[in-house]
């Protein structure tokens, strides 16, 4: 019998509980490296005030331990053996009122990985251990801080490659993508609760065959298709869009990816076949990450390694959102550039017509309707024209206020709609409880691996991997 469907995940609401809650103190410096003003070293877990307390002493003679809660206090920290380590302020945040959920203690020093190092050992030879990669966000998770969809917008906070994506990433963390799977947990659950209640009790409570139900589920449906609907969308403002040039040797891909760069990334040479590999690098434009990949030119090259780029070449522009193909407007047409043509026709496209600042030779007639632009990739002019071509073809729109972001979460809710299908075609066949009762499950399960409640365990280690360490 699938897993899945066993009435001993009945307790499925409750899983989160049920881990392992973990009962150390974990410590971790939580800026990045280098100098900067301020350093802030965290402390989180039961010993965390008194670890704290030992080591700091306030100017004004309070003590930590007595210390209000979220309320800074100058001092110095010194070393298990009394030496001073540094100037700082500290700060007490109790438990449950904290970012883990638990006790914790931030000590903002001065900004130098030095001073930094000597606080973090001192408060391990206190008696706390070094956190792992994201271990404050996975007590905040395991706390019930944060679901599993708010811990993947944090790390798209800390990772976000655009004002885009910062904007989607903090509702995220808001909790505007929880809160609408919430509200639909909650229709399946009561929906569920019914069910049971005429199991439970068959002459007092109907079956769920009525209309009601059948519209409630729907509605779900609905919604869980809208957000299926726009999550290439989240996708995309997430990764950045995969942009691709393409075009003939020497057409001055490389150039124009450095102008959109405004550094200069690729090799530009007057060499035909300067480019061999596929070069990628992310610029944002407009609040919109992109991500730009500089291909080897098309050519019938019977060299092997230029064959081998061309080959790619061909690879990456397939994979694309949005090509953009270049030629060279100061000469005409050539066979090759017609190819390039006809890779254009397979995506989202922008025809780049350039080195604009040559006299024109090249026939355009044949780009008619299709989307055009004029630049120079050595003096820059007609780039903001192409910037701006290129963000009304990325077409992410108005800000959405949730939308998923993330293949995982697009897996979860599918299976979730899936489940869903299968209960409301139960409720049309007119399918006992009993049955509706192991599909409405599933959903709810499947609802779940998407928030965190019964996610592998694997998967949610993989999410908190990926996060620094101090976070
Ligand atoms: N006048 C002028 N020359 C340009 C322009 N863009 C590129 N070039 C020149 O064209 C030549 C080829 O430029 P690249 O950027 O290397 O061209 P590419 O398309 O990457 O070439 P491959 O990598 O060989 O396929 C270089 O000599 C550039 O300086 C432009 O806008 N105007
Ligand atoms: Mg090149």
């Amino acid at each position: 019998m699938n897993n899945k469907k066993d009435p001993a995940f009945r307790g499925l609401f409750t899983s989160r509980d049920v881990r392992t809650m973990l009962t150390d103190t974990i410590a971790a410096i939580a800026t990045g490296f280098g100098v900067a003003a301020v350093g802030v070293v965290r402390l989180s877990g039961p010993e965390a005030v008194d670890i704290a307390d030992r080591l700091f002493h306030s100017r004004s003679g309070i003590r930590l331990k007595e210390a209000e809660s979220h309320r800074m206090l100058y001092g110095t920290i010194v070393d298990p053996g009394g030496g001073i380590l540094d100037q700082a302020l500290a700060v007490v945040m109790r438990a449950p009122r904290s970012y883990t959920g638990e006790d914790v203690v931030e000590f903002h020093c001065h900004g130098s990985p030095v001073v930094l190092r000597a606080v973090l050992t001192a408060l391990i030879s206190s008696g706390a251990r070094s956190a792992d990669p994201g271990e404050f966000t996975k007590r905040a998770f395991v706390n019930g801080k944060l679901d599993l969809v708010q811990v993947e917008g944090v790390s798209d906070l800390l990772y976000a490659r655009s004002e885009r994506a910062r904007q989607l990433a903090v509702r995220q963390v808001e909790g505007a993508l929880s809160q609408r799977i919430e509200t639909m947990r909650q229709t399946l659950i009561a929906f569920l609760a019914h069910v049971h209640a005429s199991i439970d009790y068959p002459d007092e409570v109907p079956e769920p065959t009525s209309q009601h139900w059948s519209e409630c589920l729907q509605g779900i449906l609905q919604q869980i298709d809208q957000l299926l609907a726009e999550a290439q969308l989240g996708i995309r403002v997430r990764d950045g869009i995969d942009t691709v040039l393409v075009g003939r040797a020497n057409v001055g891909k490389s150039s124009l990816m450095n102008a959109l760069l405004r550094t200069p990334r690729a090799i530009v040479t007057p060499v035909a076949g300067t480019t061999r590999d596929v070069i990628e690098e992310s610029c944002e434009i407009a609040g919109v990450a992109f991500r730009l990949s500089d291909t080897a030119g098309i050519s019938n090259s019977s060299d092997p390694v230029e064959r081998e780029g061309i080959r790619r070449t061909r690879r990456r522009a397939a994979e694309a959102d949005l090509l953009l193909g270049v030629f060279d407007a100061s000469e005409p047409l050539r066979d090759e550039d017609l190819e390039v043509l006809r890779l254009l026709d397979q995506q989202k496209s922008i025809v780049v017509l350039n080195k604009s600042d040559l006299p024109r030779r090249i026939d355009t007639e044949i780009f008619d309707d299709r989307r055009v632009v004029s630049v120079s990739a050595i003096t820059c002019v007609g780039l903001d024209a192409l910037e701006k071509a290129m963000v009304e073809a990325a077409e992410v729109g108005e800000p959405k206020e949730s939308l998923l972001t993330r293949p995982r979460q697009v897996g979860a809710l599918r299976a979730t709609a899936q489940a869903v299908r299968d209960v409301i075609l139960g409720v049309e066949q007119g399918l006992t409880a009993d049955c509706l009762a192991v599909d409405l499950e599933e959903a709810l399960w499947h609802l779940g691996e998407l928030t965190g409640e019964t996610t592998p365990d694997e998967i949610i280690n993989e999410i908190f991997s990926r996060f620094c360490v101090g976070k």
